[in-house]
């Protein structure tokens, strides 16, 4: 693909937006609306291949991969779009003609956070690959108003703040009003003997109006373009007005008022399932608008349903689009007329199932009288749906009250989102390979005996030209040297030839080099931000996630403080500069985890002001962590800190971004940092801590964490410490949360049994930071194995195993 676009193409396109869209004249060009015409420029772009696109896809039949996510996390889209439409040099030197620096206009643009972290940023990597090997794919979401919120840390405490990022970010949206779809709520069904068949009628229903707005996504080094299609909620104007006139008054205002509230906010809980209205009136909304869309593009094309399935695969972001499969059964039986086996069929074979969560708390299950009430059709075909799965179970586990009961679909009033997904699906993958074995063998285990050929593996991948090309184009020069030109770019295995220079003292020093550099930039990116000035010659040793206490950013903080009190201890002793970095956002009901983020700080600020500490020791919370502020901080990470309690985190997808940029990993065997240690070895990155099995024994063992406290004086101290808390805030509720708990579990995540195996690796990653040599070695080797952690990698085994699609 050859885009044959000049800086004096570019400059001119960009111009004629400012005039004829902005009205904007030469003198008035301000960044914000210079930042909008470019966008609308490659949207244009964008929108004439994606017709052509649409064009090819329609002409050969091919089957659609439609890929259903209420979380994309997209980040920015300029420099991205530009870079895959092969035009970044012409627009920046446009820009710069037109008298502004590129750079400042990337920063103009605010971030898409239509998601929580890893799973909404997997989808937003995912749709670029799947565009890159030119698989016709869409991506549905919501058009939510407010992204994540906005973190501000307003004395050492989050405060969230609202993210209206449609106000610049909507440029590149393009709404479809002609397209839209009806969602219906509430109302009554009646049943009707029409042609010998019994019917079900909905009738009084709310109805919602379903807009899409479309986002173009470029695919890297080709012309084919797919869509993001986001769902905007709208009352039904004109329908209101009939009920208005006809007295309905109260009805007309709350079907207004409802319409509006379901695209206004993101729920901002991640791994924390909240059984709130609002959120299924989201998840319904968004499932039955896919659902209709995607029929009525498959009808216009082949006038049937009967192939639907041959030519469509729904794939589902975890379970939160479950409904998927009720909604395609109704559309299918009450509007298409097929009978129950014969929908059942297509809707089985079109559904594939992503789980991404062990964690109980985050297993969705809904109250069936709130389905029942809300959606009384769907609840009918949930119904029927676990009837006749239950039968099939009871079959073939010989009436095992306890398999019936693990595998149901309805169960004690509940509805069990996960369970429809497997029933209703041809396919369920887990995100790595022990999050797939522990599917297999424990969370879905007899599911999986009854059915084992359904239970796949795709472990995560990121966008190694996002998070790696473009964001670190110092390492990028120097794999391109060493490597011979870009091929990476689309041969991501390719970076496996790096390992070759991994006696080329020079090559080690080069990259030692781009990481001193990158730092740099970031700590002066931080100073332009917030004013906090980063001590360059330190480690930067990094913990960026949600914060949630599986992920135990509160066993890192007491790895801190004890290292502090050492220092304190013995001043004199040696001490490699050490920089903790942080950032991590709470939802905002989760007081736990705002606790921990008031430690950090509290810790942060203690250590800032001890005189003992300066040049040596820092601790630094970054705020409002999200997508742009994580391209900039993995290029410079050296540290990689991966910590959960092994068998909790389903993948980790940070974990591979810093391993991509050269970071060294801390962790433990979870997630796919299990296949990050098959690559690397253990003499690449430092392992530390219980394993999966190891953990499941001891819980069932009846842990006990005073034990460790009694026995380990280092650790006393610290846990000590954090009840004492620092400038007066103390923290007696994490205190006991870690020795006695009144409420569950003491220590649910084990933090005091692996806490010395933690201080162990610490005090072994700064012992081989003192041999720059050695350590950019293995840094290299880190860069060369992570070939296989692009999503690219990830996507073509969906299509192989999954989707059943060609791909390149
Ligand atoms: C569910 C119901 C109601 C409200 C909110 C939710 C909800 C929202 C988001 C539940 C879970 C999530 C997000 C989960 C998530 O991000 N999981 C992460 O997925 C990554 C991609 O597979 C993995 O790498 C991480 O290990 C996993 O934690």
């Amino acid at each position: 693909m050859q885009q044959l676009y000049t800086v004096q193409d570019m400059e001119e396109a960009i111009r004629g937006k400012l005039r004829l869209n902005y009205g904007i004249s030469e003198k008035d060009v301000n960044e914000e609306y210079l930042f909008k015409a470019c966008a609308l420029v490659l949207r244009d772009m964008m929108a004439l291949h994606g017709a052509e696109t649409m064009e090819r896809v329609e002409r050969a039949h091919e089957r659609r991969v439609h890929y259903l996510s209420l979380e994309f996390l997209m980040g920015r889209s300029l420099m991205k779009n530009a870079y895959n439409l092969g035009v970044l040099e012409a627009m920046n030197g446009a820009i710069e003609n037109m008298g502004f620096k590129s750079a400042d206009i990337f920063e103009m643009e605010p971030d898409a956070g239509l998601g929580n972290g890893g799973l909404g940023r997997l989808a937003a990597c995912y749709l670029d690959s799947m565009t890159t090997l030119g698989i016709p794919a869409t991506g549905y979401s919501l058009c939510y108003e407010l992204g994540i919120f906005k973190q501000r840390i307003v004395d050492g405490q989050q405060v969230e703040l609202p993210d209206d990022w449609k106000a610049v970010g909507g440029a590149w949206l393009i709404a479809k009003p002609e397209e839209r779809e009806e969602v219906h709520f509430g109302g009554k069904l009646r049943e009707v003997w029409r042609d010998g068949h019994l019917h079900v009628v909905h009738e009084d229903y709310n109805t919602v109006i379903a807009i899409p707005c479309d986002m173009e996504i470029a695919g890297y080094g080709t012309d084919h373009v797919n869509t993001l299609r986001l769902w905007e909620a709208r009352s039904p104007r004109t329908l209101d007005m009939a009920l208005f006139s006809s007295g309905q008054y109260v009805r007309a205002t709350e079907e207004q008022t409802m319409a509006q509230t379901i695209t206004k906010i993101l729920y901002p809980n991640d791994e924390h399932m909240e059984g709130k209205s609002l959120r299924l009136k989201q998840q319904y909304f968004f499932v039955s608008a896919t659902v209709q869309s995607l029929v009525r593009k498959h009808v216009e094309v082949y006038g049937t349903l009967k192939n639907f399935h041959e030519k469509n695969v729904i794939q589902i972001n975890d379970t939160h689009p479950a409904m998927v499969i009720p909604e395609l059964m109704r559309i299918l039986m009450d509007e298409a007329g097929y009978s129950w086996n014969e929908a059942w069929e297509i809707t089985r074979n079109s559904v594939a199932y992503t789980n991404h969560t062990v964690l109980s708390e985050a297993l969705e299950r809904w109250p069936q009288t709130l389905i029942e009430s809300l959606l009384p059709r769907i609840w009918q075909i949930i119904d029927e749906i676990g009837k006749r799965y239950q039968k099939s179970v009871e079959e073939f586990f010989h009436h095992n009250n306890a398999i019936t009961e693990k595998m149901a679909v309805v169960w004690g009033g509940e509805v069990r989102m996960a369970n429809l997904c497997i029933a209703g699906g041809s396919a369920v993958n887990g995100v790595s390979a022990l999050h797939t074995e522990i599917l297999r063998t424990d969370v879905f285990r007899e599911a999986c005996q009854m059915e084992p050929a359904k239970f796949k593996n795709v472990t995560n991948g990121i966008d190694h030209r996002r998070w790696l090309a473009q964001s670190n184009p110092g390492l990028h020069a120097l794999i391109c040297d060493l490597t011979g030109g870009d091929s990476y770019l689309l041969q991501p295995m390719e970076l496996q030839k790096l390992d070759q220079y991994a006696g080329d003292a020079q090559v080690l020093a080069r990259l030692g080099s781009i990481k001193r550099e990158n730092k740099e930039a970031f700590a002066r990116s931080v100073k332009r931000g917030s004013g906090v000035v980063l001590n360059t010659d330190g480690i930067f040793d990094v913990q960026v996630k949600r914060l949630h206490e599986y992920k135990r950013q509160l066993l890192n903080v007491m790895q801190i403080i004890a290292s502090y009190q050492q220092l304190h201890d013995d001043p004199n002793r040696d001490f490699t500069p050490h920089v903790y970095l942080f950032g991590a956002k709470a939802a905002p009901g989760y007081k736990v985890a705002k606790d921990i983020i008031r430690l950090i700080n509290a810790l942060a600020r203690q250590i800032d002001s001890d005189p003992l500490c300066r040049g040596k020791l820092q601790v630094v919370f970054l705020e409002n962590y999200c997508v742009s502020l994580a391209e900039k901080l993995m290029p410079a990470a050296e540290v990689s800190q991966q910590i959960s309690t092994a068998g909790k985190e389903a993948s980790g997808t940070g974990n591979m971004k810093f391993m991509m940029n050269g970071a060294l990993t801390i962790g433990t065997l979870d997630g796919a940092n299990v296949e990050m240690h098959d690559v690397l070895g253990d003499e690449n990155m430092f392992l530390f801590g219980l394993h999966a099995d190891e953990v499941a024994d001891m819980k069932r063992g009846g842990y006990d964490p005073s034990l460790f406290y009694q026995r380990d004086e280092t650790l006393r101290r610290v846990v000590d410490q954090i009840r004492d808390g620092f400038g007066g805030v103390r923290f007696e509720e994490l205190y006991e949360r870690l020795l006695y708990n009144r409420y569950g579990a003491a220590d649910e995540y084990m933090l005091l049994a692996d806490f010395a195996a933690y201080c162990d690796a610490e005090h072994r990653m700064v012992a081989a930071y003192q041999d720059a040599e050695h350590w950019n070695r293995m840094s290299l080797h880190n860069i060369a194995r992570s070939g296989i952690f692009a999503a690219d990698r990830s996507v073509a085994e969906y299509a192989d195993t999954i989707w059943n699609v060609n791909h390149k």
